[in-house]
């Protein structure tokens, strides 16, 4: 019985996993003598949490139990503390997937409801209800975000500029701005800003909050004219530079309203070979000619966005950054749309074309295995696969 009644809050959880990140997606099931009294998930950051709206029953809810897939929370955050809100309404039990990981709470929202007598029990259907949330305890263990890629390509492998028109069409571009709306930041590199100047904000912006602009720019080359740093007070924008980058083209971008934040190198030098054009992730030539590229830390970059308080970041970057990525284990969704197209290729502009990796000597190094992905699935977007 008990199970039925948190499966379906999971259920009802489930329909928030897109709208409520960075916030948690949570469902709540309010039952008395085995009816259900009302249901309810948490569908945006910011709005009421899914044990206050099945509260909203009343004085039908004294002797009822409550099941719900999160901890219920006990402290005050945008809004007052559901565990209080259950004490007052009289519930008799409540029955949680997990504790809640969130600092603020951990053990307090049970703790609290034991103590003013409230039947508590935990950990049923937990495993499930952890994958749902799998952004939120990611971000919560480890401080780094959770990193969406995404990559539009044809089906020839050719790597369609990020924010360009002419690969996929509406539906997918669509698919593209609702992405950005569900994310709190979105990084590129500088490759892509010199290149393709995009400005990465959200249009249409209804309902948006700010989205924050990041580039990962070693050398500090962003123009100060680019149109990315437009419009900084709304959509802030963060330029992440190595050590190398000149104080005054620090300077500049800073004047131009962006935030600049050095990222140290990458432990050893790149495995990847000298590209062809400008770059997304490399630093300077250090130890002279021929020596190897360094990269800068992409680890440090994530902990540094997750630093500032930034739970769920897109990554829309050019061949480069995006295979580095993917390459290093950092990513946790690779969104790849698929036009029915042939571009023609041949000019390094392939998705995996900064994949291969090459040892310190520059020869080619043998093939590293990937881990499987835990799941796939795929969607069609009018005429494009995703
Ligand atoms: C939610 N929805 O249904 C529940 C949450 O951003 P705030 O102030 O609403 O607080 C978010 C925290 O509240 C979140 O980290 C989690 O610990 C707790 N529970 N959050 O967004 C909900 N029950
Ligand atoms: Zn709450």
């Amino acid at each position: 019985m008990d199970e039925r009644f948190l499966r379906r809050a999971l259920e009802l959880a489930a329909l928030g996993r897109y709208t409520a990140p960075p916030n948690p997606a949570v469902g709540a099931v309010l039952v008395r003598d085995g009816r259900v009294l009302a249901e309810a998930f948490h569908a945006r950051a910011g709005g009421p949490h899914a044990e206050a709206q099945v509260l909203r029953v009343g004085a039908a809810a004294r002797g009822a139990a409550l099941f719900v897939n999160l901890e219920p929370c006990c402290h005050v955050g945008r809004t007052p503390p559901c565990a209080e809100r259950i004490i007052a309404a009289g519930v008799a039990r409540v029955v949680a997937a997990h504790p809640d990981p969130d600092p603020r709470v951990q053990g307090g929202g049970l703790a609290l409801l034991r103590r003013h007598g409230v039947s508590v029990g935990v950990g049923l259907l937990e495993d499930e209800a952890k994958e749902l949330n799998r952004p939120f305890f990611k971000y919560l263990e480890t401080g780094l975000p959770w990193v969406t890629v995404k990559a539009a390509v044809s089906v020839d492998g050719v790597m369609a500029p990020p924010g360009t028109r002419w690969i996929t069409r509406p539906e997918t571009r669509r698919h593209g701005r609702v992405l950005r709306r569900e994310n709190e930041a979105l990084l590129t590199g500088i490759a892509t800003v010199l290149a393709d100047d995009p400005q990465l904000t959200p249009r249409p912006r209804r309902g948006a909050g700010p989205l924050l602009r990041i580039v990962l720019d070693p050398l500090a080359r962003t123009p100060p004219e680019a149109r990315l740093l437009r419009g900084a007070a709304r959509d802030p924008v963060l330029v992440l530079v190595g050590p190398d980058a000149p104080a005054e083209a620090r300077r500049r971008l800073e004047d131009r309203g962006a935030e600049v934040l050095t990222i140290p190198p990458a432990s050893s030098p790149t495995n990847s070979p000298p590209p062809p054009g400008p770059e997304s992730a490399a630093g300077p030539s250090t130890g002279g000619p021929g020596a190897p590229r360094r990269a800068l830390s992409l680890r440090a970059a994530l902990a540094a966005v997750g630093g500032r308080g930034v739970r769920t970041l897109l990554v829309e970057a050019g061949p480069r950054l995006t295979s580095s990525l993917l390459r290093e284990g950092l990513a946790d969704r690779l969104l790849l749309y698929l036009a029915p197209r042939f571009l023609g290729r041949g000019d390094g502009s392939g998705l995996f074309d900064g994949a291969a990796p090459t040892n310190a000597g520059g020869g080619p190094a043998p093939p590293r295995a990937q881990p499987a992905p835990a799941s796939a699935r795929y969607a069609r977007l009018g005429p494009d696969l995703l």
